[in-house]
């Protein structure tokens, strides 16, 4: 006989224990995200814990994923992330089957993490705790209602484990979740800064870049082209959801050591006279023949002039700047005030408002600084201090406070290890000496003689600059090593060193199989 209405279990099926730990799960996720929406985007419980991971994980694991993953690694982080959540929550539901307390504790420790995630957050206000409260709430709750209804405690008045009850519970929870994360979503996006980003209109320089020579790169021969495509350039940043600044809500202040505190609109920005300026960016991160690299022309002012109606004081060390997202960059006061080298403040890149995942409205560029003592991106603080008064982000993580480029070189073609046919083989690359120049790139095959490539025309002495040459390659296995030297007379070093604390060295060599 089939009946609704079994005699009261003992404990929970697997199955349903495993439902009650999912079911908690969505519905704190579910509820945290609705509440985020309105009080805060990052304050969703999962983005808090993601980006709680980020900042607190050993410098070497997000130094490694940023290189080994690139623009993957959030994706990748996320993933895990969901995936632990779903094993703490089957393993809650589990420990569960006689009683609730095992899984309610776990819930509760689950989610007591949570609001520990957005508590830490400088740039998240009070107000933003509501989200993961919520979520730990809506967990406690979710999985003791159901867990009441799989396994009443009151079995003396004969009440069975009622499974239509349960599963009808079980979804209305489900599509509750899914619906209040839908809504969190829509309301949390709903300040996006693509349509602001739209509504820029065109940025017309005042004074243009020269036009780019014919030989400025040799992408035909294998060399990336001079220009990176705004979807190819390199991202990296600690930002698990990309900062969204509507350019009329965005301001830069400068202040700290300076005469008088200055705040500039984007409006105010725009309206001055508009330069544009070649500069190649490039992340400490990036290994010996490494992608981590990119090159764009940049529209915005001069830095210097912004600094000057602002009156830096004498005995400014560093330029502390700081993002929306509360990361924070430490630049060498004299070199944002040099004008010679031409740190901008920048809000287009290659003929558009700057990408809002490069920083729009408004991002810091420095030709001749890695990325993370120059490049800060949605930046709205620029504070002129001492080094010892200020730390900023990777120099807290054990990153040096100086970090001038280094004088690299790489070769793209062929990529490594590729099958070529013996003979004359053409090898093509990059080499990258920003804010020195590149004078000469040598290649050589094996323990040969170095040979000079041919160098693509100068653009400039921040950006790279691509080369190529023909080697005569025996059939067999053999190795190509390339090397720059800068115009400051410098060339590369053998001595192979890891990007940590203060970018890589070494040759970079391809193996080629010839046949
Ligand atoms: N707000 C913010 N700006 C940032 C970072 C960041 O994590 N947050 N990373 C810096 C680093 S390490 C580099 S290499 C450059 C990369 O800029 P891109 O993503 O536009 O290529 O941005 C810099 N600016
Ligand atoms: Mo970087």
């Amino acid at each position: 006989m089939s009946t609704l209405q079994d005699a009261p279990p003992r404990q929970l099926s697997l199955p349903v224990a495993t439902l009650i730990g999912l079911l908690a799960l969505a519905a704190a996720l579910g509820v945290g995200h609705l509440v985020a929406g309105f009080v805060g985007y990052t304050a969703s419980p999962f983005i808090a814990v993601a980006n709680y991971v980020i900042d607190h994980s050993p410098t070497a694991i997000v130094k490694w994923a940023e290189r080994t993953l690139g623009t993957w690694d959030k994706p990748v982080l996320k993933i895990g992330l969901a995936v632990v959540l779903v094993l703490l929550a089957l393993l809650a539901g589990q420990l569960s089957r006689r009683t609730p307390r095992a899984g309610q504790v776990l819930v509760f420790v689950l989610g007591a993490a949570g609001v520990a995630a957005v508590y830490a957050r400088s740039d998240l206000g009070q107000v933003s705790l509501l989200a993961p409260v919520a979520a730990l709430v809506a967990g406690l709750a979710v999985f003791t209602f159901l867990h009441r209804i799989a396994l009443p405690v009151d079995v003396v008045d004969e009440r069975g484990f009622d499974r239509r009850g349960f599963l009808r519970a079980g979804v209305g929870v489900a599509a509750g979740s899914g619906i209040a994360a839908v809504v969190g979503q829509v309301a949390g996006t709903r300040t996006n800064a693509e349509d602001s980003r739209a509504a820029v209109g065109p940025l017309v320089p005042a004074r243009t870049a020269p036009p780019l020579p014919a030989d400025a790169d040799f992408a035909k021969l294998g060399s990336p082209p001079f220009i990176t495509p705004n979807a190819d350039f390199y991202r990296i940043d600690t930002a698990l959801v990309v900062p969204q600044v509507r350019a009329e809500d965005w301001s830069l202040k400068i202040h700290g050591m300076v005469d008088r505190e200055v705040t500039f609109s984007y409006a105010d920005i725009r309206s001055r006279p508009l330069v544009e300026r070649r500069v190649t960016l490039t992340c400490v991160s990036n290994e010996v023949g490494g992608p981590l690299i990119s090159n764009a022309t940049w529209l915005g002012v001069d830095l210097a002039d912004l600094l000057d109606e602002a009156g830096v004081r004498p005995g400014a060390e560093q330029m502390f700047a700081t993002s929306v997202d509360g990361w924070t960059c430490g630049t060498p006061a004299d070199v944002a005030l040099d004008r010679t080298r031409g740190a901008m403040l920048a809000i287009g890149m290659n003929g558009e408002p700057l990408p809002v995942e490069h920083g729009f409205p408004a991002r810091i560029v420095i030709p001749g600084l890695y990325g993370y003592v120059s490049a800060t991106k949605w930046v709205e603080s620029l504070e002129f201090t001492r080094w010892d008064a200020r730390q900023a982000y990777w120099l807290s993580r054990g990153w040096a406070e100086q970090a001038p480029i280094k004088t690299e070189s790489r070769i793209d073609t062929p990529s490594g290890f590729a099958g070529v046919t013996a003979g004359k083989v053409r090898l093509a690359g990059t080499a990258w000496a920003q804010p020195t120049g590149i004078a000469k790139v040598e290649v050589r095959l094996d323990q040969g003689p170095w040979q000079q490539a041919t160098l693509s025309a100068e653009v400039s002495k921040d950006t790279w600059r691509m080369w190529w040459i023909e080697l005569d390659v025996p059939k067999g296995t053999h190795q190509a090593s390339v090397r720059a030297t800068d115009q400051g007379g410098y060339t590369q070093t053998e001595n192979r060193a890891d990007p940590a604390p203060d970018g890589a060295t070494g040759w970079h060599s391809v193996t080629l199989d010839a046949r």
